[in-house]
């Protein structure tokens, strides 16, 4: 009589387990098989390696209600004022909302100017564009204006060059929660007088709960302020973390550190995030963009480096203190592959940016809480 055998199979892509050949499918390494019992669930290594690593950097996610009032904009064909955090825009980048705004008249405030001195104008506008075309959405360098409108708030010739172009239509403020929407319309009502019988007045805009700032325009259009993201990826979603956000939402320019590590190395960036040097052509040699009371620290190789990034978080050894990590468990992990050659760029929502010269292949691992954005690209120009 032949006998039947049950094979066991990877739980989570359900390939069958072999531990003859890595290069082929369910390919689970020899040790973990018999560290386990029949009964216990196994992983094959690229699902496990997939389980705590390389998993998609948390996006940005409208609610529905904020997707219902775009599409009455778009159907309205309204005007877009998208306030973008020049400091950290690269992960605010839903999807449906691209979509929904792409090929909307449209102009992009790149605000917080005044924490990034040493860059140009021209090369952060080119920047803008490049990053929304990475999103889909096509604009112009002429469609960005940059303001620092924490410090300085005329912005006369963007309220003109808003009633140019939208042409008798709505005007929507859109943009990441910290980004500058409120303090754009405190400055834009600096330069408004009221031509309508309509109040300016807070309202719930129709079909959905959210309560909007209306500003009429004329007797027949507004411009909205929309509402704060609840869903944020970036740091600013610690909003309760006072502490945390006087450190963040700083007015002096991000310190500009140049550092270096050493194959297996890391760079604690306080504890709010981790990069692990993994691979590449020698030593990493990086420039880091945080604000200034964000204290970083490189460490060479150490056996045990999550038990030593915990242990300086424990006594709170490094500022500012992330008070919502409790465990290494709470931060996601990513390994970014860097491939294309030149100045690249790693940005944490939020928090800052590190930029390199990538000679050959880079391998980073990335750190952060759970549901903050990552993202990889091509670096900003700067003298
Ligand atoms: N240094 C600097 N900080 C700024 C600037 N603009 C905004 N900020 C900071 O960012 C914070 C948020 O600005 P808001 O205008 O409230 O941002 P918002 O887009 O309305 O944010 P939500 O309503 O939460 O979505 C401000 O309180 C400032 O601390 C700027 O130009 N420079
Ligand atoms: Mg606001």
């Amino acid at each position: 009589m032949s006998t039947i055998e049950s094979l066991r199979r990877c739980y989570h892509c359900g390939a069958v387990l072999q531990t003859e050949d890595p290069s082929k499918g369910g390919y689970i390494d020899v040790s973990v098989v018999r560290e386990h019992t029949e009964k216990e669930v196994l992983l094959c290594d690229a699902c496990y390696q997939k389980q705590r690593y390389n998993r998609y950097p948390a996006g940005a996610k409208a609610s529905k209600d904020f997707l219902t009032m775009l599409k009455d904009a778009r159907a309205s064909d309204a005007m877009m004022v998208n306030v973008v955090d020049l400091t950290s825009f690269e992960c605010s980048f839903d999807p449906a909302v691209s979509e929904l705004i792409n090929g909307l008249k449209m102009i992009v405030i790149g605000n917080k100017r005044d924490l990034m001195p040493s860059y140009r104008d021209e090369d952060l506008k080119q920047y803008i564009v490049y990053v929304f075309q990475e999103y889909g959405i096509e604009i112009k360098p002429e469609d960005v204006f940059l303001t620092s409108l924490l410090s300085s708030s005329d912005i006369t010739p963007i309220a003109e060059e808003i009633q140019r172009r939208r042409q008798g239509h709505d005007v929507y403020i859109i943009g990441a929660a910290g980004a500058g929407k409120s303090l754009f319309l405190q400055a834009f009502l600096n330069t408004y007088r009221n031509p309508s019988n309509h109040a300016v007045g807070v309202s719930q805009y129709y079909g959905t709960n959210l309560n909007v700032l209306k500003i009429p325009l004329d007797s027949s259009s507004y411009i909205f302020d929309t509402p704060r993201s609840e869903l944020s990826n970036s740091f600013a979603r610690y909003r309760e973390d006072v502490a945390l956000q006087k450190v963040l939402f700083t007015d002096q320019p991000f310190s500009n550190k140049k550092g270096s590590l050493s194959k297996g190395g890391s760079l604690f960036i306080s504890t709010l995030a981790r990069i692990d040097y993994l691979l590449g052509q020698g030593g990493f040699s990086f420039s880091s963009h945080f604000p200034e009371k964000v204290q970083l620290k490189t460490v060479s190789m150490k056996k045990d480096m999550d038990a030593l990034f915990m242990k300086y978080h424990e006594k709170k050894a490094l500022k500012p203190h992330a008070s919502f990590i409790h465990s290494i468990m709470d931060y996601d992990v990513f390994d970014i592959n860097v491939t294309e050659i030149g100045r690249r760029e790693i940005s944490i929502a939020g928090l800052g940016w590190l930029s390199f010269k990538n000679e050959g292949e880079t391998k980073i691992r990335i750190y952060v809480p759970k549901g903050i954005g990552v993202y990889s690209g091509k670096a900003k120009g700067h003298r």
